[in-house]
């Protein structure tokens, strides 16, 4: 039975903090679904959400949350292809008009009226989350729920970032935020698709980690002495990457990958660091023809091809699991830059 009310994180005013308490559950749509979310990731992006660090505003208040599996408990009466009891994921993009020009070429998160979980509407740091049914992310039963949480924003976004950046099976990609969410995921994503993986992180715990998830190499920002030399030397003929995905929120490395990956390479920058800019020298974008681009998230066929390479069992990423009831926690750890991979909060407690 759906009940009327409902334990939810809560984000009152810009700034914070997160209040965990009970609000009203609401009812879906004629075109959405009305999601039970077991497990939801925590992504950075619900970080720069409370803080607005954006120049885009959120509704207020807030419930955050975009990576949130769970099963379908009620649904709109124009929604024909999703059953109730079926496994469901709540992902950034909550809903899209899919008539515009962007959402008729499959660009999705390109729409001018985009709904986005947990920033314009509210998302799945709450036990009954809403979202269109035509794009809940939809989940197989043999899949865990609570793995699979950080493969709805995370795991879409770096895979779609790789397919991005047009690096071949063979080549060399540099992932730099490796130690982070994005980033863990972004290094088994990068070796199921055949590629070597340059992590680039600080501090010896995320080294660990990087390394143990499959990098080749790890370079550690806070203490090498020459980075740029370093992640070009981390390939065989010293000539650097041909591609780097930005996954750091901090803006100096937006400012050095063109430095470092290799002539005719493609930079692509997902991290969203507030209030940075991009800066590379004309003259080296020209004469080594570099490609510097941007991507956002995935769209309907990224979210389903990035849960089919999870269910494969290719994409293993350890998390930490707690209570919803201990999000700014979590916020708090993250903010110091301390989390090394995903941390998952479990809605129940
Ligand atoms: O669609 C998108 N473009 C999209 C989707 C999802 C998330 C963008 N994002 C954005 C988030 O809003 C955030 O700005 O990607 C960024 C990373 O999100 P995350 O992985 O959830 O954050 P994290 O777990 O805190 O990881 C960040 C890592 O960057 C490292 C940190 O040590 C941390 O491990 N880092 C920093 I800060 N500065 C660094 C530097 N100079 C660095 N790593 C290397 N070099
Ligand atoms: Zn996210």
């Amino acid at each position: 039975e759906i009940p009327s009310e409902q334990w939810a994180a809560v984000v009152e005013k810009t700034g914070g903090p997160v209040v965990y308490k009970k609000i009203p559950v609401q009812k879906p749509g004629p075109d959405e679904v009305l999601i039970n979310v077991k497990y939801s990731g925590v992504c950075h992006t619900d970080l720069h959400a409370m803080k607005g660090d954006w120049p885009l505003p959120t509704k207020m208040p807030l419930v955050g949350g975009h990576e949130g599996a769970g099963v379908v408990v009620a649904k709109g009466s124009l929604v024909e292809d999703i059953e109730i009891g079926d496994y469901a994921g709540i992902k950034w993009l909550n809903g899209s008009c899919l008539h515009c020009t962007f959402c008729r070429q499959a660009d999705e998160p390109l729409c001018p009226h985009a709904l986005l979980s947990g920033y314009t509407v509210d998302g799945s740091f709450q036990q009954y989350a809403i979202a269109k049914a035509n794009h809940v992310a939809r989940i197989p039963k043999d899949v865990d729920l609570e793995a699979v949480a950080p493969v709805l924003c995370a795991g879409i976004t770096v895979y779609k970032g790789l397919k991005e950046s047009g690096a071949r099976p063979g080549q060399y990609v540099a992932i730099v935020g490796a130690g982070g969410g994005l980033g863990s995921m972004a290094i088994q994503y990068a070796r199921a698709m055949g590629l070597h993986v340059i992590g680039i992180d600080g501090g010896d715990e995320k080294g660990q980690s990087v390394r143990s998830l499959g990098a080749c190499a790890y370079v550690d920002f806070t203490k090498s002495p020459d980075l740029v030399k370093e992640v070009k030397e981390a390939t065989p003929d010293g000539l650097g990457p041909h591609a780097v995905l930005l996954l750091a929120v901090s803006e100096k490395p937006f400012q050095q990958a063109t430095e470092y990956v290799r002539s005719r390479g493609t930079v692509v920058c997902i991290g969203l660091p507030a209030n940075a800019y991009l800066k590379a020298p004309v003259f080296d974008t020209v004469i080594r023809m570099i490609n510097i681009k941007g991507s956002y998230v995935g769209n309907r066929q990224d979210t389903q091809e990035a849960i089919d390479f999870f269910q494969r069992g290719l994409i293993k990423v350890p998390f930490k699991t707690v209570g919803l009831s201990q999000l700014q926690e979590v916020y708090e750890l993250m903010e110091a830059g301390k989390i090394v991979g995903r941390y998952v909060v479990d809605t129940s407690r």
